[in-house]
């Protein structure tokens, strides 16, 4: 009886200590389509945080390309530009969406041309060291994302 309280006990010890990685996760990764003469496009994806503790993605890595930056969209005096940025905000219990017009992932020197519907492997990397692994399928943009950046009303 002591025996079975003593396992009970640690195994609630066990599920009570935080699990980093596990407050962590991606939804709706994409990357998108380009021509074969293009070697630059953008990921996207949106990180959840269900973690107490504020994370931030510091890096990002991919096989199929040369370099890999982490971009925002800023107006400047109403021109859109990409400006590499050190890193992106996850706050505890938030989350951050990489999207068209905003932060992305900017994959640079493309190895191979990028057909839609291949898997491009991701690894992204926080500021408390750990990495999370994801396949974002190749996509063709939608027609309401590619005039984003210059859209008037
Ligand atoms: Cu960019």
């Amino acid at each position: 009886m002591r025996l079975l309280f003593a396992l009970l006990a640690s195994g609630l010890t066990a599920l009570a200590a935080p699990a980093f990685a596990a407050d962590l996760s991606v939804s709706n990764p994409t990357v998108r389509a380009v021509p074969p003469t293009q070697k630059v496009t953008g990921a996207f994806l949106t990180i959840k945080n269900a973690g107490s503790a504020d994370r931030k993605l510091v890096a990002a890595e991919s096989p199929v390309a040369d370099t890999v930056e982490l971009h925002n969209h800023i107006n400047d005096n109403g021109v859109m530009k990409m400006r590499p940025v050190k890193e992106i905000d996850v706050k505890a219990g938030g989350e951050a969406v990489l999207k068209p017009g905003s932060y992305h992932i900017m994959l640079i020197g493309l190895k191979q041309p990028l057909k839609e519907g291949d898997q491009v492997p991701l690894t992204l990397k926080f500021d408390d060291g750990t990495a999370l692994k994801v396949e974002a399928p190749v996509q063709r943009p939608a027609p309401a994302a590619m005039d984003h950046g210059n859209m008037k009303h």
